[in-house]
């Protein structure tokens, strides 16, 4: 099991039980687990939408959407049935903190599920996690059947009359799955590529029923926020954003690990107090801070909040709490060429812009790091970029093409010094497949 860090700035309440043994179903109970879910059932779907909307709680997968708002989109007359879908198909590079979650507390994703479940009228819940994921899968079906034997899933929950069900389900090593809509084709059975939205799963989902879809996060903040109440949840965060996050801090920090921060908490604490600082004291370069898809900011640019707001208004994106930290030593072009080689590799290819765009872009940064581009390569990128964006069935294609808009625009300057043949200026940090 890995090592659980920690910063005195941490507020835990998603993470308050990681490495309390809260795997065990009766440690869970024991630190006020399935109250929520009880309590949930005796003030109803009001009072449980309420609370939700009240705590600000804003979607934890990457898009920031708020979860109440969702639930409340859907139908309360179905003639299909209703489901809740935990997506834990955790793929973005630099993105870790569903793991955990599953590793320590997998009882909240379970307690989440039914309380979605209630406030949308759902009798089943899904819990997909990705394929390299199958370690957890474990602890996840255990605590499912542990759930099951003391009578807290199944006929009739807590007395309520109310039946509820939760199945779980490994993908196959597919990023495209983490998409909502493909995760649902893949749950079906089908190959996972995306369908057209609208109609947005609230109201066409799985199996055609309407169906909640949240991050694995987001449904594990669930159960904590009915406990503690929806505004003083929120009153932890910062404007428009409720509550904490896990972020992943990672690369070239002194002590990478997954905090939980409240929302607003500043990028430049998070590095140097929180992460410790630039590993062996060298100077910082860059920061991705949101996972691989989120634009790149230069060192002088992280005097900002990180909530979605404001790293919206700062040009880049919170999206899945992943913070990337790059020291003086990373050559931004190859940074550019790792990032895109991995959206090339995942594209599902259904749709033309995507698929060939990242060819494309993968071809070309590949032939100036290699030392043969031209300048006409450096605007050809980031006229393919552009162009992709909003063009696509899904946001895979603007996920690979908002990083390397960010790294040709901040950082065209080493692009340049590339294609004019002085790449040595820039330490090479890792070898890399051929493009
Ligand atoms: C009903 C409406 N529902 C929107 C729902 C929609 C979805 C949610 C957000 O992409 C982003 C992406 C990645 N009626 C609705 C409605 N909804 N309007 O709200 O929707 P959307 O389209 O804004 O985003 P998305 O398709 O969920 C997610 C970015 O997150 N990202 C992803 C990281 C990867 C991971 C991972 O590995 N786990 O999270 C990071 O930045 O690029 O832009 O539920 O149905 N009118």
């Amino acid at each position: 099991m890995p090592t659980l860090v920690s910063h005195p700035d941490e507020v835990k309440i998603i993470s308050r039980r990681f490495g309390q043994g809260a795997t065990d179903i009766d440690k869970y109970v024991e630190l006020d687990g399935y109250k929520a879910v009880q309590t949930a059932i005796e003030k109803g779907v009001d009072w449980i939408i309420s609370e939700m909307k009240a705590s600000g709680l804003r979607g934890r997968g990457g898009a920031g959407f708020p979860t109440g708002l969702k639930w409340s989109f859907v139908p309360k007359q179905s003639v299909k049935p209703k489901y809740v879908l935990v997506n834990g198909d955790e793929s973005e590079p630099g993105t870790c903190k569903d793991h955990v979650i599953f590793l320590h507390d997998p009882h909240a994703v379970i307690e989440g599920t039914m309380i979605a479940g209630l406030a949308i009228g759902a009798k089943m819940g899904f819990i997909y996690l990705r394929g390299e994921y199958r370690y957890l899968l474990k602890i996840m079906e255990k605590a499912v059947a542990d759930a099951y034997a003391k009578g807290f899933l199944g006929k009739n929950i807590f007395g309520s009359g109310i039946d509820f069900d939760v199945v779980t389900q490994t993908g196959a090593g597919a990023y495209e799955v983490g998409e909502e809509s493909a995760l649902m084709e893949s749950l079906e059975g089908k190959r996972g590529v995306p369908r057209i939205k609208p109609p947005f799963p609230a109201v066409v989902g799985l199996y055609g029923g309407p169906t909640v879809i949240n991050n694995a996060e987001t449904i594990a903040s669930v159960p904590h926020i009915l406990l503690m109440g929806g505004e003083a949840y929120a009153k932890v965060g910062s404007e428009r954003n409720g509550g904490t996050r896990l972020f992943g801090i990672s690369g070239h920090v002194e002590k990478p690990g997954v905090y939980e921060l409240p929302m607003g908490y500043s990028l430049r604490k998070a590095i140097y107090e929180v992460g410790g600082g630039v590993r062996g004291g060298k100077k910082l370069k860059a920061v991705v801070p949101g996972g691989s898809s989120t634009p790149v900011l230069k060192a002088d640019e992280i005097d900002v909040g990180l909530d979605f707001d404001q790293l919206g208004k700062a040009g880049t994106m919170l999206g899945s709490g992943g913070i990337v930290v790059l020291d003086e030593t990373v050559s931004m072009v190859e940074f550019a060429l790792r990032t895109i080689q991995f959206y090339q590799h995942e594209s599902c290819g259904w749709c033309i812009p995507c698929r060939e765009g990242t060819d494309w872009l993968k071809k070309s940064i590949g032939r100036i790091n290699a030392g043969g581009g031209e300048m006409k390569d450096i605007d050809n990128i980031q006229y393919l970029a552009e162009n992709m964006m909003g063009r696509t069935f899904c946001p895979l294609g603007d996920a690979a093409a908002m990083p390397i808009l960010g790294f040709v625009k901040k950082f065209r300057n080493e692009f340049e010094d590339y294609v004019n043949g002085k790449q040595s200026l820039y330490q090479i940090s890792a070898a890399h497949e051929p493009a």
